[in-house]
């Protein structure tokens, strides 16, 4: 069959990403035996005059569409990408009956809404390689594909009950020998314009912290590359497409252990020059793991580290106390790393003392950056959504419009706080209070050939200058916040 495959993702904000996921499923279906053409919109000045135009020129019989993000899940300038999706989906609708079918992260999030949405014929929630070429298959021998796990099918059900019939599956198979195909995109301008190219490693994780999607998405198991594949993914990447910093995809790159020890070991066997980055979390980062993903050329990690405050760790489901924090944030500094803290404020329990707490061990530690979000973003199905759903303080429909919880007892202080903290700090990003860098200013940078995580920057003072508006009206030069809710 024809497949066009779309990436309408045209976020600059912190970078342009290149659509790592697509492309996985670019390589699957190619290797089922079609004929795929790819439409990335990202850099387009007219993004949609060229999909029509490919369209006409290519004719295709299934168009899949790959919807990564739904929102910038920052809060309170929420960005939401629901109209530039629609805009799309009508597009295409204006000019072929060919069958559409929505997949990606931000179209697992929230299935059946989006579907709705948008008037989608087919959608694929989660892991998308095996479902799309079943479908696929379906749809070429007329089969009934409502039946393939994680697939919803609009010709099966009326409009107003779409749903998964049979659940999504991860493939337990899935790792070694996958490669994205790379090749079908301009990976190279993302790596310019965005200053890393991505990796996945693993797929899944087993904690349970009770905001996130992550094992929603890809599974509460890890499924796990051989570190001699993965090397080899990044040999050839740097063959082909010259030196450039990469980053690790997965949830978190250092757990289980031997996992990221594995990978380290092979790029020092090798002898392999490689810059790269990852998230990363505080459970076991000790000392020796710290140092050998320093000599393996690590310049950066991302903690997701949440808070600093014991009560508010265990509220927040979170696997470790202060103390490992502590001892992780120490390790990574000793051993030559740059270090960037994400939290996530005002979540359940959230008191005026558990924000200082976290706020006052921030300034101690002295990490390279702190990433903090103002409320947290409740997805469907999370621990956090069914907590709120059983105790009356959300409705059953978080859906389609952005929802946010901030702690009620700490709404009024806490955004002011951070922002005086983010002053007294100056390495720290509120990204939902303002851009995180102002887009001509990524863009500076980038052109002058600085590749990497731009948050490990910060400790310049230039870098401040650049990266800061002033604090005291929220910027909206990165997008027109759109309407979201609070869930108090
Ligand atoms: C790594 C990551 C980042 C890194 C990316 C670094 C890099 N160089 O790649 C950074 C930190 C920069 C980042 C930034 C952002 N991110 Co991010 N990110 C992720 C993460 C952890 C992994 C994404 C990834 O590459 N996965 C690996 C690929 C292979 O998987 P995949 O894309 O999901 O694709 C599979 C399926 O979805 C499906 N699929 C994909 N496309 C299609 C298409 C079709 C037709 C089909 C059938 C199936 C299908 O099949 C694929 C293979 O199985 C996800 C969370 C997660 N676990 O998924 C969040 C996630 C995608 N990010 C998210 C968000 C919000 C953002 C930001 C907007 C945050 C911000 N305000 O800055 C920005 C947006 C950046 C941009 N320009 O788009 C959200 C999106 C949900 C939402 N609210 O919209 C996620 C889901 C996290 C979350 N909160 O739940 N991100
Ligand atoms: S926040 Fe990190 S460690 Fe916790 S469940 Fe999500 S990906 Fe896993």
């Amino acid at each position: 069959m024809r497949v066009l495959l779309i990436s309408a993702n045209r976020e600059f904000i912190p970078d342009p990403i290149f659509p790592l996921g697509l492309a996985y499923i670019a390589a699957a279906t190619e290797c089922a035996g079609h004929q795929v053409s790819v439409a990335d919109l990202c850099f387009e000045h007219s993004p949609i005059q060229k999909l029509q135009q490919r369209i006409r020129t290519f004719d295709p019989e299934v168009i899949g569409l790959s919807v990564r993000n739904v929102d910038n899940a920052a809060y309170p300038l929420t960005v939401d990408y629901l109209a530039s999706h629609r805009e799309v989906i009508d597009a295409i609708r204006e000019k072929t009956q060919a069958s559409i079918v929505l997949g990606g992260s931000g179209f697992s999030i929230l299935p059946e809404a989006y579907m709705q949405a948008l008037g989608a014929d087919y959608g694929i929630k989660g892991e998308g390689e095996q479902a799309f070429t079943s479908l696929l298959e379906a749809l070429k021998n007329q089969h009934d594909a409502g039946t393939i796990p994680g697939v919803l099918a609009r010709n099966k059900h009326p409009a107003d009950n779409l749903q998964v019939q049979t659940p999504a599956k991860t493939n337990p198979a899935w790792g070694n020998n996958a490669r994205p195909a790379r090749q079908l995109f301009n990976y190279a301008r993302y790596v310019r314009r965005g200053g890393t190219g991505n990796i996945q490693t693993k797929r899944g994780c087993m904690f349970k912290c009770n905001y996130c999607t992550y094992p929603l998405l890809e599974g509460s198991r890890f499924r796990v590359r051989d570190a001699g594949d993965v090397v080899d993914e990044i040999e050839a990447l740097l063959r082909d497409y010259g030196p450039h910093p990469v980053f690790f995809v997965d949830s978190i790159l250092n757990f289980p252990r031997g996992h990221v020890e594995g990978i380290c070991e092979e790029i020092l066997r090798r002898k392999l020059t490689v810059r790269w980055s990852c998230y990363a979390t505080p459970v076991k980062l000790d000392r020796k793991q710290a140092q050998l993903m320093a000599r393996a050329g690590c310049e950066g990690i991302e903690l997701g580290t949440d808070a600093v405050d014991d009560e508010q760790l265990k509220r927040l489901g979170k696997s470790f106390d202060a103390a490992t924090v502590f001892r992780a944030n120490r390790h990574c500094l000793e051993a030559g790393l740059r270090v960037c803290h994400t939290l996530v404020f005002g979540g359940p329990g959230e008191t005026e003392s558990t924000i200082r707490n976290t706020c006052h061990a921030l300034h101690t530690m002295r990490p390279t950056a702190v990433v903090a979000m103002t409320g947290v973003r409740v997805y469907p199905g999370t621990p956090l959504a069914k907590q709120l759903l059983a105790s009356g303080q959300a409705d059953s429909d978080i859906g389609l419009t952005p929802a946010f919880y901030i702690e009620p007892a700490v709404k009024d202080f806490l955004p002011a706080f951070l922002q005086q903290q983010a002053r007294a700090g100056g390495h720290w990003v509120l990204p939902g209070m303002e851009p995180p860098l102002l887009p001509v200013s990524q863009r500076i940078l980038r052109t002058l050939g600085i590749s990497g995580p731009l948050w490990r920057l910060l400790h310049y003072s230039w870098m401040r200058r650049i990266s800061r508006t002033k604090f005291k009206r929220p910027a909206t030069s990165w997008g027109i916040p759109n309407p979201r809710r609070t869930l108090l």
